[in-house]
């Protein structure tokens, strides 16, 4: 929507305007640039511990998530879910698990989610949405299996 306004604008300028091309091409690579600064800045999940699909032993105790900036917690959401054994099978309310609190380090970079005392066997989703420092939001699933 916003780009065919902007097209639109372009078009109408360049019929008024003496050295319009230029001038729109201009304007264009400055909000481009604007943009692209902005969401390289954006905080990033930089590392998880499984990586997406990976297979863990029986005894694990959480997961982790390593994010590029800080993340406030309190404003952040873990919501596991068991999902079986079909590995994409749909995180949704019937398949959640009970909430535990996530342990997040000094630096707020790094997020443990606790996993069940013994996780049954299967595939499991981590729907994970954090508040950044940089006041956006970021959300994510994770993927993984427990091995039996
Ligand atoms: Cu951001």
């Amino acid at each position: 929507m916003r780009e065919t306004r902007s097209h639109g604008y372009a078009e109408r300028s360049a019929r008024r305007c003496a050295a319009p091309g230029f001038l729109s091409r201009v304007f264009w690579t400055m909000g481009l640039m604007l943009l692209c600064g902005s969401v390289a800045a954006h905080t990033r999940l930089t590392n998880s511990v499984p990586p997406e699909g990976a297979v863990l032993p029986a005894g694990t105790h959480a997961v982790t998530l390593e994010f590029s900036e800080a993340v406030q917690p309190r404003f952040s959401d873990f919501a596991l879910h068991f999902v079986g054994v079909a590995a994409d099978a749909v995180p949704s309310a019937d398949n959640e698990l009970p909430r535990q609190e996530p342990v997040v380090d000094a630096a707020r970079k790094r997020v443990d989610v606790p996993l069940p005392e013994a996780p049954q066997a299967g595939w499991y989703v981590l729907d994970w949405e954090v508040l950044a420092d940089d006041g956006h939001r970021i959300e994510g699933l994770l993927r993984f299996r427990i091995a039996p």
